[in-house]
């Protein structure tokens, strides 16, 4: 593992064979009957445990990504934090599981709510804690049992996780954490017919793989995939406001966010003075030493990223660009372009770095067929301060998460997922329990 900021090796870890990941779903499937049939009281007391022993290592998790990932230490706090709350607030969900009782003709239909058995979870490197807890602890709660496949750069805090669960008490086989290859251990895990379930978060490409894979038993799946969300400001908004937050809503770790708005659509009556207040915030942006509490943003994951992030850049009209250091480290600047032809690359495509497209547009109906101009739906912003055209206009962009008058839109208990090429399924909330189980239907007849 190599620490992004200095480019230097920080660990290293073996990747799992197709016959080691054969046997973690052995393992795991020996381990479910006895989890599913656990009282809820107890697998509630022992998701508690593993959210305190997370609570208790947040420092050393927090300086595992940091050095991991590249990412700012507080972020890095926050993520190990995310990660606790996620186990806590799904720990309340199977002592509340009911199913249903429907009266029909003859007698009653009964409903049970079943967990599905081993289910997979593949990570991305980008929040490596969060999008582990998001599909494991809802999986845990609702009985089953999981096997987390981190990603290839990022599976460090995954497995002192891993470790974590096992001091709460988890039992053995409940929840593994297998560092491997996509092709081979994350491959493995899709096609395992002992595998019912994949939770897979990463690149639109592997996630269709990942469905044609998965059809051929069926495997339940949830996907959450790439983004290309647009921060729509219209002129009569707050204009200070919406230009403070518009470059953390792009460039927040790294601009490596699948719900970067990272296409700024500006109504064209205040373009030039929203890039005026625009300029500044970026250029402001504290870049640099991910263990300096100031730092607002790290390094890109790896040296090939950051090149894939410079080859859209390179040619492009730059409007300005903040600082970066010069390296060793895989560093890249805020960089705000200016869109000459939105069908260009660089307004279409996941960049997955710091790299803001903006684009003046007239009407409110431009700036609803603009934003929805994309294969992809998951996140976006309205900027106005008329009540009418917020609903009018979150209403019109298809995605899954939108936000008016801020960029916040991911809380672990509200859903969150994309629509079109961002995704099936939806995770946090609420109802994300009933992605990991199968309603059953029992009659049962009063003519005994
Ligand atoms: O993702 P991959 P990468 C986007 C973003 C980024 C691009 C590439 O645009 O630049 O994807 O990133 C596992 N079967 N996002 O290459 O390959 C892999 O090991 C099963 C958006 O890192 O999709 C890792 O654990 N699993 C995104 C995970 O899939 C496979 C987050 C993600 O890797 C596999 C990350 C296979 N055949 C990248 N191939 C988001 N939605 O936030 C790979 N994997």
């Amino acid at each position: 593992m190599v620490d992004p900021a200095s480019g230097e090796v920080v660990a290293t870890v073996p990747l799992a064979s197709e016959a080691e990941t054969d046997a973690a779903v052995v393992r795991a499937a020996a381990a479910f009957p006895a989890w599913r049939d656990t009282p809820p009281g107890e697998r509630a007391r022992l998701l508690r445990a593993v959210a305190e022993r997370i609570d208790a290592h947040t420092e050393e998790l927090a300086q595992l990504e940091v050095a991991n990932a590249g990412h700012p230490v507080g972020q890095a706090r926050w993520e190990a934090g995310n990660a606790r709350d996620v186990f806590t607030y799904f720990s309340a969900a199977p002592e509340r599981a009911t199913g249903r009782q429907i009266p029909v003709p003859g007698g009653w239909s009964v409903t049970f709510a079943d967990p599905l058995g081993v289910v997979g979870v593949i990570v991305p490197w980008n929040f490596p804690m969060p999008v582990l807890s998001w599909g494991t602890a809802p999986a845990l709660a609702a009985g089953n049992t999981v096997i987390v496949k981190p990603a290839e750069l990022t599976p460090l805090t995954a497995l002192r996780i891993g470790e974590l669960a096992r001091e709460a008490g988890l039992p053995d086989g409940v929840l593994q954490v297998l560092p491997g290859t996509g092709p081979v251990a994350g491959a493995r895990l899709v096609r395992h017919p002992d595998v019912a379930k994949i939770v897979f978060t990463g690149s639109t490409r592997v996630g269709k793989g990942i469905m044609a894979a998965a059809a051929d038993d069926l495997t339940r799946l949830t996907l959450e995939l790439g983004g290309k969300s647009a921060n729509i400001v219209f002129a009569d908004a707050d204009l200070d406001k919406a230009a403070a937050a518009a470059p953390m809503a792009a460039f927040d770790n790294a601009g490596q966010d699948c719900c970067a708005r990272s296409r700024l659509l500006v109504q064209a009556d205040v373009y030039e003075r929203f890039l005026e207040l625009l300029r500044p915030a970026v250029e402001g942006i504290t870049v640099g030493d991910p263990l300096d509490p100031d730092t607002e943003m790290g390094p890109l994951i790896s040296a090939a990223q950051r090149d894939r992030v410079a080859a859209y850049v390179d040619g492009a009209t730059v409007l300005f660009q903040g600082s970066a250091p010069r390296g060793p480290g895989f560093w890249f600047p805020p960089t705000v372009l200016a869109t000459h032809d939105p069908a260009e690359p660089a307004f279409r495509e996941e960049i997955f770095g710091p790299v803001l497209s903006v684009l003046p547009f007239e009407t409110e109906a431009d700036a609803v067929r603009i934003a929805n101009d994309t294969e992809f739906g998951l996140a976006g912003s309205v900027w106005t301060r008329d009540i009418g055209r917020a609903l009018r206009v979150s209403r019109a962009v298809r995605a899954g998460n939108l936000s008016v008058n801020s960029h916040s839109a991911v809380r672990y208990w509200t859903p969150f997922g994309g629509m079109g090429q961002s995704g099936l399924g939806r995770e946090l909330g609420p109802d994300a329990l009933d992605a990991f189980t199968e309603t059953r239907t029992v009659f049962l007849s009063d003519d005994t």
